[in-house]
């Protein structure tokens, strides 16, 4: 693998030797790997997954497009962008972006950002309110990209009628043992399958403004300075024209909580209220985010949409047999649906709080004042 590794990376345009890798193991399907070299610098290889991603050169034309577009925001206002990096992608010798091997598999390219470090939960409010800060300020600074320059890489990503047909699906077909262990949150996803068509009407009623949108806002993919300052976003694959909901419901399913994503643990997982203030004040109150009335309508209940969504995409690959996503044991693509579906629970129950930080924080802005975390 090591060698396989280093042959790859030197087909790229970097500076120095290769000196070793060591895998990334927090993302869910394509297979990342940290490259070392003699100079000091280090890089992010990333094997894009082209069962998932048919078209890799799409994937990769969006992030160099945010990621050019960002770069030039950055530069034309130092002092106001939010965003303190961007990710710079490496050509390769052949002078793409993307490098294509002899096993057909698709590789890219970055600069590792040095002195930066990720959460994989989140630790207190202040990295909540960088999170938001960091995912807001990604979609202020995108708000002037034409969202037709962005190509549609995963069609229907976040549609729940395509997730719920996915999901009827693998039950019809699932094996007996898996549907039996399944059987009690295959009972609550279909209850609450009437109310989590809500966010997907309102989209198709055209009073949200599409735009570039993320579309995997999770606490692990915000880069941090070693003192909690936001950095960065990171992992662009996703990133699609959407509804700001995508990124703000999807957002709050991690940041809001201390809990791990795949916490076994039902009693372990949590939902903070403090923390989703912070989270808001970030998102809405400093970002320097435009939002129009229905999107701001929209944002309490798309956490519960979009935390649902995960949820329930988790459960059909444990019924598919777990093609999907990478797990790390048997039942991992199981536990991790029973703990989105408790955190569905637990934003319904703060529906209201949740209701009533929002239009505080909106109001504030529109006072002209700053965040008070
Ligand atoms: C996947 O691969 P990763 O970890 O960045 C998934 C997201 C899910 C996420 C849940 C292309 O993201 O949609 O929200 O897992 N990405 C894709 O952790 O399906
Ligand atoms: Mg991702």
């Amino acid at each position: 693998m090591d060698r396989e590794i280093k042959e790859v990376f030197q087909q790229f345009e970097a500076a120095g030797e290769y000196t070793g890798s060591t895998p990334i193991d927090s993302g869910h399907i394509n297979a990342t790997y940290l490259i070392s070299t003699d100079l000091g610098a280090s890089y992010v290889l990333q094997k894009i997954n082209h069962a998932v991603f048919k078209r890799p050169a799409d994937v990769v034309s969006n992030k160099i497009t945010v990621s050019k577009h960002l770069q030039r925001k950055l530069d034309e206002n130092p002092g106001s962008a939010i965003t303190k990096r961007v990710l710079n992608f490496c050509r390769s010798r052949e002078g793409d972006y993307l490098y294509q091997d002899a096993g057909g598999n698709y590789w890219n390219l970055m600069d590792f950002i040095e002195n930066s470090r990720v959460y994989l939960k989140t630790p207190d409010r202040g990295i909540a309110l960088e999170a938001g800060r960091a995912f807001g300020s990604f979609l202020a600074l995108t708000e002037d990209l034409d969202p037709a320059a962005i190509k549609e890489t995963l069609p229907r990503f976040h549609s729940m009628s395509l997730r719920f047909e996915q999901f009827d699906e693998a039950v019809a077909k699932a094996p007996d043992d898996r549907l039996q262990r399944a059987q009690q949150i295959i009972e609550c996803a279909n209850r609450l399958r009437p109310e989590m068509h809500v966010l997907e009407a309102s989209v198709a009623e055209g009073r949200i403004p599409l735009r570039v949108t993320h579309n995997d806002t999770k606490i692990s993919n915000a880069l941090f300075s070693e003192d909690g300052i936001a950095l960065c976003v990171i992992d662009l694959d996703t990133v699609m024209r959407g509804v700001v909901h995508y990124d703000f419901g999807d957002a709050v399913r991690t940041i809001c909580s201390s809990a791990d994503e795949d916490e076994p643990d039902e009693s372990k997982i949590d939902f903070s209220l403090e923390y989703f203030e912070a989270f808001v004040r970030g998102f809405i109150g400093d970002s320097g985010i435009n939002l129009n009335e229905a999107e701001i309508e929209g944002l309490p209940i798309s956490a519960k949409v979009m935390t649902f969504i995960v949820g329930l995409r988790f459960l059909t690959d444990y019924l598919n047999n777990d093609i999907y996503f990478d797990t790390r044991y048997d039942d991992h693509n199981l536990v991790r649906a029973r703990s989105q579906f408790r955190r569905v629970e637990l934003i319904e129950e703060n529906l209201d709080a949740m209701k009533e930080i929002v239009g505080r924080v909106v109001s504030e802005k529109e006072r002209g004042m700053g965040s008070r975390v």
